[in-house]
């Protein structure tokens, strides 16, 4: 049975953990909010062996990912691979103010089965 695959519920929670003093010395003003969605980057793929090459579902700060992706594809049963890379850090004058600090993403995976 075939199906069509979205990710929903996308959030991405900041937590700063404590504002210890290189952050503050980087220019960190904020103790209840966390600056690390701001340096890393991510990269999410599907990946099958029905195509060649991963198909990119997003790639950029983690900060900046939107709530929700349609995969835009009926899927065929199969074995597919999400992959989710947190992929740069990079320097900056800025980037100390997320040194102690915690980010969490979370999503959901629905899955809408159509008949064959
Ligand atoms: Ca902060
Ligand atoms: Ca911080």
């Amino acid at each position: 049975m075939s199906g069509e695959l979205d990710l929903t519920d996308i959030v991405v929670t900041e937590d700063e953990n404590c504002l210890i003093e290189p952050e503050a010395e980087a220019g960190d003003t904020t103790p209840d909010a966390g600056e690390l969605g701001e340096h890393i980057k991510i990269r999410l793929t599907l990946k099958s062996s029905l195509w060649g090459s991963p198909k990119l579902i997003y790639e950029g700060l983690l900060k900046d990912i939107q709530p929700h992706y349609d995969v835009d594809e009926m899927l065929p049963q199969h074995d597919y691979d999400f992959i989710i890379e947190g992929w740069w850090w990079p320097q900056s004058a800025t980037d100390s103010q997320a040194m102690t600090d915690v980010v969490k993403l979370s999503m959901k995976f629905q899955l809408q089965q159509l008949p064959d």
